[in-house]
Order: C-alpha cells, then sequence, then structure tokens
C-alpha cells in the first residue's frame, strides 16, 4: 500500500462528521494562523487537535488516523512530569491508551492502596508526588528489548521502573546522597547500568553540617543496577549535572551540565560564557570502584571525579570536562553512535562531540567536531536515521531540520547544514522521533512536545494544557520546511516532559496475570478458600475470590477496632474483566485484572454495615455484584 492510498482514506473518514460551523470554524483559524505564522501546512491541523481532524496534506503524507478497531503502529512512553505517571499513547494516532501511576498513588488502578504497591511507596520516602521526566526503555544489543522502562522523579532524588509484562511500577529508589533526578538514562546497547544525575548541588553529606558553604555543595553521577535497582556507585563532579545519554558501546554517559561556577544564585551560575560537559569513562570508574578507589558516603562507594582528582590525572581521565558554550540543555547520541548533540539553549548552537574522539583527544575541546549554528533556544535534538538531526527551538517556537555531516564538514557555514524550518505551538521542549534513542530510528514521525498552546483549543481556564504536536517527517524535501509537515495538535494534561517510542512488535504486554509472578508473596484466593481468619482479639485477616457478579465472601464480620487484612483474587481467566474492591468510609480501593491478587490492610473502627461494592463495570450485574462487611460493636 502506497502512502497516497492511506492519505485517500483519511480524508474520506472525518469528512462524515464535518458540519458547516467545523467548516467555519476551520477556516477562520486557519486564516488568522497563516497570517501569523505564515505556514501553508497549518492549514489542515487548526482543529483542537483529535484524531478525527481532516489533514490536508499534499497526499504524500500517510494518514495519522487509525480507522475504528485497528491498531497504532507505534507506543509512545510519556513522562508526565510534575504528575508523576507515565502515559501511553498509540502512534500515530496520539491516542491515549492507559496510564501508569509511578510517583503518584492513584486509585483508578488502585496504585498505592495495595500493599505492594503502597509499601514500595513507603520504603521510598512515602511522598505522594514525583516529577517524572526522562524515560528511557530497556535494551538488548541496541534495540528496546520490552521489558522495562526507566524514569527519573526529579522532586526527591528517585529512580523508578516500569515492568513492561504488566504495565505496572515494580521498583523505585530512593537514591541517597541526592536531592535531585534529572538526567536518567540506560546504558547502550545492554542495558548494564541505569544512570541518573543528580541536577541540585547540596553539601555532601546533607547533615545541616555546610548549609553556608556552597563550596561543599557536591552534584553526583549515579549508577544504578537495572534489575535488582539497587545504586552500585556515584561520582562527584564540579558544577551541576543535567540530562544525559550514553553511547551505544557501554562506554561513555555524557551529561549536561551548567554551573561551573558552582554558584547558589542565578547571577553567579551564569557568570562564565563556558560550562563543561561531562562524559564518564564508564569501565574506568567500575575499575576505580573495584580497586577500592573510593570514599563511602551513606553505604554508597563515592569517586572522587572533579577536575582536580588525581583519577582526572594523566591519560585515561574517569571524567572529561569538555568546553561548550554556557548552560547547554540536553544531550542526544546519535543512532550509529558517532555523535553527541548538546543544545545551546542560551547559545543558538548545537556543539557536536565526535565520541570517537572522547577517548583519544588530548584537548577535551579537540572533541567537539562542529558547532552549528541553528535559531534561539536550542533544546533536545532527535533523529531519523537518514543522517539528519531535528532540534527543538524554544524562543523561535520552531524545529530546525539539519543535516549532521554538512555541519561537521563545513564549520564555518553553518547555514549550509540547515535544511528547513517549520513553526510549532508554542515553545517546543523535548522533540522525539521513532525509536531514535536506540539504533532502529525508523524516520516516519515525530512528537514535538510543547510547553504552551496558548491560543490552540477552547479555553478551559487559567491553567493551559501543554500542545504536542505530531509531525511526519519520512519525506526529504527541498522547501522551507526541508519536507517536513505538521499533522495534528494534542493538549495534554500538565506536563509531559519527554517521550519515547517503540514499534508495537517490541512490547508484549500480558492479557492477565501469571499467578506464577507473585506467588509465594501473597496467596491465590480460589472460591472455595474463601474465609475469615482471626489471628487475635485484634487482628483479623479476611480472604475472598472474586468473580462475575460475586465476591467469595457474601459477607464477613470484624470486630470494631480489628486491623482487617483483606487478600483478594480475581479468579476470571477471562481477559478485560476487571474487578474492584471499594469499601466505603474506610479509603479502601483495589482494582484487580484477572488473575491478579491483591492485599489491603486497615482499621474496622466504627461500628456498622459497610456495602463492599465493585468499582469497574464487569457485567450486567456489577451493581449487584456486592458483599457486606459487619463491623460488630466491642
Ligand atoms: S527537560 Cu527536565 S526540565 Cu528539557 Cu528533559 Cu527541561
Ligand atoms: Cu465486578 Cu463490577
Amino acid at each position: 500500500e502506497t502512502p497516497a492510498d492511506e492519505s485517500d482514506v483519511s480524508l474520506e473518514l472525518p469528512t462524515l462528521g464535518l458540519n458547516r460551523r467545523d467548516f467555519m470554524k476551520a477556516g477562520a483559524a486557519a486564516g488568522v494562523m497563516g497570517s501569523l505564522a505564515g505556514c501553508t501546512s497549518l492549514a489542515g491541523s487548526t482543529n483542537s487537535g483529535s484524531e478525527n481532524t481532516p489533514h490536508s496534506s499534499s497526499g504524500d503524507v500517510p494518514s495519522h488516523i487509525v480507522p475504528p478497531g485497528e491498531h497504532d503502529e507505534y507506543y509512545g512512553f510519556w513522562s508526565g512530569g510534575h504528575s508523576g505517571d507515565i502515559r501511553i499513547y498509540g502512534l500515530p494516532s496520539m491516542r491515549e491508551l492507559t496510564r501508569i501511576p509511578v510517583f503518584n498513588p492513584e486509585q483508578a488502578k488502585g496504585y498505592g492502596f495495595d500493599k505492594k504497591t503502597s509499601d514500595m511507596l513507603e520504603e521510598a520516602g512515602d511522598y505522594t508526588w514525583g516529577d517524572s521526566h526522562h524515560p528511557s526503555l530497556s535494551e538488548t544489543d541496541g534495540k528496546y528489548d520490552g521489558e522495562y522502562l526507566y524514569v527519573n522523579d526529579k522532586a526527591h532524588g528517585r529512580v523508578a521502573r516500569v515492568n513492561l509484562t504488566y504495565f505496572e511500577t515494580d521498583a523505585i529508589t530512593n537514591v541517597p546522597n541526592v536531592q535531585s533526578v534529572h538526567g536518567c538514562c540506560i546504558q547502550s546497547p545492554d542495558t548494564e547500568y541505569v544512570f541518573a544525575n543528580s541536577e541540585f548541588r547540596t553539601p555532601l553529606p546533607n547533615d545541616g553540617r555546610d548549609i553556608n558553604n556552597p563550596d561543599k555543595y557536591v552534584s553526583l553521577f549515579t549508577a544504578l543496577d537495572p534489575e535488582s535497582m539497587e545504586v552500585l556507585w556515584q561520582v562527584e563532579v564540579d558544577g551541576n549535572l543535567d540530562i544525559l545519554d550514553t553511547d551505544k558501546d557501554g562506554r561513555w554517559a555524557i551529561a549536561s551540565a551548567y554551573n561551573d561556577e558552582e554558584g547558589v544564585e542565578i547571577e553567579e551560575m551564569t557568570k562564565n560564557d563556558r560550562d563543561f560537559v561531562k562524559a564518564f569513562d564508564v569501565p574506568a570508574i567500575q575499575k576505580a570502584v573495584d580497586a577500592g578507589n573510593y570514599k563511602e558516603v551513606n553505604g554508597v562507594p563515592v569517586v572522587d571525579g572533579t577536575k582536580s582528582s588525581s583519577l582526572n590525572k594523566g591519560d585515561n581521565p574517569i571524567v572529561r570536562y569538555i568546553p561548550t558554550p554556557k548552560s547547554p540543555h540536553c544531550v542526544e547520541v546519535e543512532p550509529n553512535g558517532k555523535y553527541a548533540m548538546v543544545a545551546g539553549k542560551l547559545s543558538p548552537t548545537v556543539s557536536i562531540i565526535d565520541i570517537e574522539k572522547l577517548g583519544s583527544a588530548s584537548d577535551p575541546k579537540d572533541t567537539i567536531v562542529g558547532q552549528p549554528k541553528l535559531g534561539l533556544g536550542p533544546l533536545h535534538t532527535t533523529y531519523d536515521g537518514r543522517g539528519h538531526a531535528y532540534t527543538s527551538l524554544f524562543i523561535d517556537s520552531q524545529v530546525v531540520k539539519w543535516d549532521i555531516e554538512t555541519a561537521v564538514n563545513s564549520p564555518k557555514k553553518s547555514e549550509d547544514a540547515i535544511l528547513g524550518k517549520i513553526d510549532v505551538h508554542y515553545n517546543p521542549g523535548h522533540i522525539q522521533a521513532i525509536q531514535a534513542m536506540s539504533t532502529e530510528p525508523t524516520g516516519d514521525w515525530l512528537v514535538v512536545l510543547n510547553k504552551l498552546s496558548k491560543d490552540r483549543f477552547l479555553p478551559v481556564g487559567p491553567i493551559y494544557p501543554d500542545n504536542d504536536q505530531l509531525l511526519y517527517i519520512g519525506n526529504d524535501k527541498d522547501n522551507e520546511t526541508g519536507g517536513m509537515e505538521l499533522v495534528s495538535d494534542h493538549p495534554v494534561y500538565p506536563e509531559p516532559h519527554d517521550a519515547i517510542f517503540a514499534s508495537k512488535d517490541k512490547i508484549s504486554p500480558a492479557k492477565t496475570w501469571d499467578a506464577a509472578d507473585y506467588e509465594g508473596e501473597k496467596e491465590y484466593v480460589k472460591e472455595s478458600n474463601s474465609r475469615v481468619e482471626r489471628i487475635d482479639d485484634e487482628t483479623v485477616e479476611v480472604y475472598t475470590s472474586v468473580k462475575r457478579s460475586e465476591y467469595g465472601l457474601r459477607d464477613f464480620t470484624v470486630k470494631q477496632g480489628d486491623e482487617v487484612t483483606l487478600t483478594a483474587t480475581n479468579v476470571e481467566g477471562s481477559q478485560d474483566i476487571v474487578h474492584g474492591i471499594a469499601i466505603p468510609e474506610h479509603n479502601v480501593h483495589l482494582a484487580l485484572a484477572p488473575q491478579d491478587t491483591r492485599q489491603a490492610t486497615f482499621t474496622a473502627d466504627k461500628p456498622g454495615v459497610y456495602w463492599v461494592y465493585c468499582t469497574y463495570f464487569c457485567s450486567a450485574l456489577h451493581l449487584e455484584m456486592r458483599s457486606r462487611m459487619i463491623v460488630e460493636p466491642r
């Protein structure tokens, strides 16, 4: 099927739903936007961003509309920012498929309400929110393997792992010695480590001793074990650390950084013209740790990676400090691992680091082999696998497409490298193309995560949605945009920061739980085993099966003041038959997927009758699906 054929289908479908008013609205909006932006590709995409938006492209853009009953090509994993979650979208439709709560207790999925997840959140610091920025998919041989997703918590210095079989957060590590984790990624190509950058400099240890001595503040680069999620070691550096990516060979982790001045006020942080990107030689650091070359702080080996460290003298420093224009924003390594792009933010340039030179250049500044001037406020870069890079320009509200080798080979004339620019709406942060963080970019779709939506949607009060825009990048053209086409707008709830996309055949979610995956942790409660067990005068254990449309226990009796532990198994074998257990006035809610077992512990402190009910609409007798908790007065 050719792209043109698919496009025809897309034009037919949505037209059916358009009435005269829609046409008028679209026309008026297109006029306004056109005069503002002077960009023809806007005309087809000014409607407020649903998948029903007709797309009047030039005909060689495949449809982004996924007809009813059909599936998307790609999974998208969005970080939810200060919502603390991960959102799953289908691409190219940009339909939201589900959300995975990570740092945020969330009632729809019972996350933070059952024992397993509430214990996990409690052990990770007992915070009720987090700030997730950078999702990273586990890899085998440089390709996404569909096992795990890792993500940082900027608010509390944590790293979480999402199990992609069950689409559920299964581990959160509260990283010692750091206050804020910003950059976070796995080590390519085989996920041997998960790395986390602490952004905020704090005294080490942060115990009140050195509050007024900013010289004693440090920033740490942390390595975690991707399986156990334990912290393995940390490296202390000069300046702040920011965002992070690795090479494709398991050697270098490269971090953007600012505040080489080590100030605490903004004026101090931005005084100098230079900052230093840090390239961590991971095997060399591991060697120093194995040789005992560290100090231990709060149980973690901390290696000295500051400029004055003895480990940084000589020909093989463990950390290379590469000078760039001040306050660069991000590092993204291109798919074949040759170059790392450091976006300038305050500088209109992207600095191109030749990764091979990291090990050989005698002067770190010689690792920079190009510095094209691209536009105002470059923040993030992504790739199509055809030798092009795409950089978001925050201040210009544009995406610029450029040719990597041209930028390397004609360093004096960066305009030669620029292939085109497209307006986006508005103020883009992250930008991500399909599978661009792996060695297998597909080069077809790209999403721009715009921080502001301004006039793009119906107004909804003073806190606006962000605007994620879908671009098609599969056509290289000699026009104003270099072939980039804006396809659709999508309002998103605050405030996604980044996203990562994988082909649907790389992800194999379970359809039901496999009880073998939690055996030993808790009992699988068969219908015949539903029961109440009194442990002592104040402790009761309640076991119940759950199925359409009844609980194994039609009622159960406890005494006022009892601590009740409820264990419930959804014994259904069919996919998509989820049941809930809600107990009014006790803040109890479990969500039970088929074959899953969950536990909740609560105190039955008020005598009376409580109707236990099912929250998932599971059958025609859903409303009648009830049990009675009877709390007898003492
Ligand atoms: S980011 Cu986290 S605040 Cu560009 Cu990934 Cu800016
Ligand atoms: Cu079970 Cu509704």
